[in-house]
């Protein structure tokens, strides 16, 4: 008798603790990013290669909680894509849509026209109709063959100078202005439901942002669809401000197109272009192994910590205020362990501009948004 009474207490402990366990992980589930903003724009971030293919074990478990969708942070970029004319490796890009269509993501697309990670043989031809021909197979080819699955494509990447003005880049000196509405129109040829973006950064300074409104307007007047504009939306803690990027935010919208910030990241290290100026070259190999310059190797103060997550509050609380005008926003990657800032403007040094850390663990920036629910 005993025993069997001890065993239903037995019994009843495990399911109570099973239930409070279930409740919990309900809980847990709920408090994602893509649940706190469900009904106010997709948030998303770039995938490396492990990412893609599925073997970051922490990194993915990540995406498939907070992310509603996904931007390939290099596999789809034209070097990889096209190296040598008419031959293509879609190996890694495949990956990355089956990925996608996997966990229920929106899909990017990034980047069918930029001027950077180009196949060489883009680089050197300088003749206009066979450059033109380029870029129409290379939109046909990759457009036709995540038709309805890329849900939007990056069309045309940095195409501006800091003032405005169009980028001397190989397509603008052999082909003229002309490459712009001709790329939006190719895209929409061959995937009509596909959302097209310009995306580039810096453009909530007034003056390239003035030259991105004159960018839309030229293709719009073309007759080229374009849908909307990414702001990259690499920052820091105090720049741009709020209400620049309020600004931004309402200029490009008056334009009839959407807003998304595609690339987010904050850095918290100093800015070599800041304290050496504009003249130098962009070479800061100087600086590699400069303490000055690499100030939180051995970990982040809480000051910063919490400078950060106000930061990142700041922000989302923007973009929540003009939530109809946003679709989307994207971290350029998933953990600290792995951004790019970790090694740009210089090599080697520890940043912490995302809001998971080295150890895949959520950060204050992190939960600082999930109060925003
Ligand atoms: O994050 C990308 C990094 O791994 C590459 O080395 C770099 C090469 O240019 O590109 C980075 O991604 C860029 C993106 O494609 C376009 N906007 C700027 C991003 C950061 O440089």
């Amino acid at each position: 008798m005993k025993k069997i009474i001890l065993l239903a207490l037995g019994l009843l402990v495990l399911s109570c603790a099973k239930h409070i366990n279930q409740s919990q992980n309900t809980t847990k589930e709920s408090n994602s990013l893509q649940t706190v903003f469900k009904n106010q724009f997709y948030v998303g971030a770039a995938l490396n290669e492990r990412q893609i293919k599925g073997s970051d074990t922490k990194g993915n478990r990540i995406l498939e909680k907070e992310f509603n969708t996904i931007s390939p942070e290099n596999c789809m970029k034209w070097m990889f894509l096209q190296p040598k004319p008419n031959v293509f490796d879609f190996k890694m890009a495949d990956k990355y849509v089956a990925l996608g269509e996997k966990i229920n993501a929106h899909i990017i697309g990034h980047t069918l026209v930029w001027h950077s990670q180009l196949a060489a043989f883009m680089k050197e031809e300088q003749d206009s109709a066979q450059m033109a021909s380029y870029i129409h197979n290379h939109i046909q080819t990759v457009v036709s063959r995540y038709k309805g699955k890329i849900g939007t494509w990056d069309v045309v990447n940095e195409a501006l100078k800091e003032n405005g003005d169009l980028r001397q880049s190989v397509f603008l000196n052999v082909l003229g202005e002309g490459y712009l509405s001709q790329a939006f129109k190719w895209a929409a040829q061959y995937d009509p439901n596909a959302k097209l973006m310009y995306n580039d950064y810096n453009i909530c300074h007034p003056k390239k942002r003035a030259g991105v409104v004159r960018l839309v307007k030229q293709l719009q007047a073309d007759g080229a669809r374009i849908d909307g504009v990414g702001i990259q939306a690499h920052w820091d803690l105090k720049k741009p401000s709020i209400q620049q990027i309020e600004e931004t935010i309402l200029t490009y919208a008056a334009l009839g197109v959407q807003v998304s910030f595609t690339e987010l990241d904050i850095s918290v290290l100093p800015n070599p272009w800041e304290l050496v100026g504009a003249e130098v070259s962009q070479n800061f190999e100087k600086y590699i192994g400069d303490k000055t310059m690499d100030p939180y190797s051995k970990g982040l103060p809480d000051q910063v910590q919490d400078a950060l997550a106000a930061r990142y509050q700041e922000l989302f609380k923007l973009f929540v205020k003009h939530q109809d005008k946003i679709d989307r926003v994207t971290f350029w990657g998933i953990s600290d362990k792995n951004s790019w800032l970790n090694d740009f403007p210089i090599k080697q040094r520890t940043n912490y501009p995302l809001l998971f850390d080295r150890n895949y663990q959520p950060k204050k920036a992190y939960s600082s948004l999930l109060e925003l629910q």
